[in-house]
């Protein structure tokens, strides 16, 4: 066991604190802390966590997790995540978010205007082609905020995704017509098109998570972001888009939305087939 006593009380004072997004039949036990080292290789976070209730003291103790997560986050970060432990005894971290106050009330106040923009569709009612693709904003793979402000004057394809989905023809194709979709338009000189897939699966996928997902399918992350966040954002999205999604068992039922979206934030282009056309999408984007 990788255990090194430190008093770390009193570590993190932050309003974030009690702002998880746990629910309480979630694996494993809340952890809080600062981490002090990133082992690349070892795949590891060493963390001074602040006291576990009923569970453990505060102390410094070397942590397995993903490898998505030694690419994210570095030392002095302070985090928010669930300890579990491996079978054979080791501690693992999961669902690793940075605590940044500012950053989160920053994104709040955005994704306020996003739900009062959902709240304006009328049941039954989605953002179609023409209409003003929703304000939102979100964490990318790389810890990053994403918001469509930041590619005005820049096209860019949206779709939903997850990381754990295991149904072929759905999140797994739609990822690499995405992957496809951003060399043919680097192809075609389309240098202004950018990327961005929204995970139906906040609470499992964390940047970490992410930043594994887009690694294994050789992704460039430039302009291509995975983007996460605050469950509430991930709802209004999803409701502005129509997007069916259905949590069963440790699965999630949903439907798809791909959009191409022009420089002005205006939906140009939409389909909710499985059998979306790279192709077509490159065509519509060319004309933009
Ligand atoms: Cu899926």
């Amino acid at each position: 066991m990788l255990l090194v006593a430190v008093a770390t009380a009193g570590l993190l004072g932050c309003a974030q604190k009690n702002e998880s997004q746990e629910d309480e039949n979630e694996e494993g036990h809340a952890l809080l802390g600062v981490i002090q080292a990133v082992d690349e290789e070892g795949l590891t976070l060493t963390v001074a966590h602040e006291e576990i209730p009923d569970f453990m003291p505060p102390m410094t103790m070397v942590f397995r997790v993903g490898p998505g997560d030694v690419q994210v986050f570095k030392e002095g970060d302070q985090i928010r995540a669930r300890m579990i432990r491996d079978e054979d005894g080791g501690f693992r971290l999961i669902k690793i978010w940075k605590i940044d106050d500012k950053a989160a009330s920053e994104m709040r106040k955005v994704n306020e205007r996003l739900a009062k923009e959902a709240e304006k569709l009328a049941s039954g009612y989605y953002l179609a082609e023409g209409d003003t693709f929703p304000e939102f904003a979100l964490l990318d793979q790389y810890g990053n905020t994403v918001t469509p402000a930041q590619y005005e004057g820049k096209p860019f394809m949206l779709n939903f995704i997850f990381t754990r989905c295991t149904d072929g023809e759905m999140c797994p194709l739609s990822t690499s017509k995405m992957a496809s979709l951003q060399k043919m338009a680097a192809d075609a000189g389309l240098e202004k098109l950018e990327f961005i897939s929204v995970s139906l699966d906040p609470q499992y996928d964390s940047p970490g998570v992410l930043r594994a997902y887009a690694d294994a399918y050789g992704i460039d992350g430039k302009n291509f972001k995975f983007v996460t966040g605050e469950r509430e954002a991930v709802r209004q999205l999803i409701k502005t888009m129509a997007l069916t999604r259905i949590e069963a068992d440790d699965d999630i039922i949903h439907s798809l939305a791909t959009v191409l979206v022009d420089g002005d934030r205006k939906i140009v282009m939409r389909s909710t087939k499985k059998t979306w056309e790279p192709a077509a999408f490159l065509e519509a984007a060319k004309a933009l």
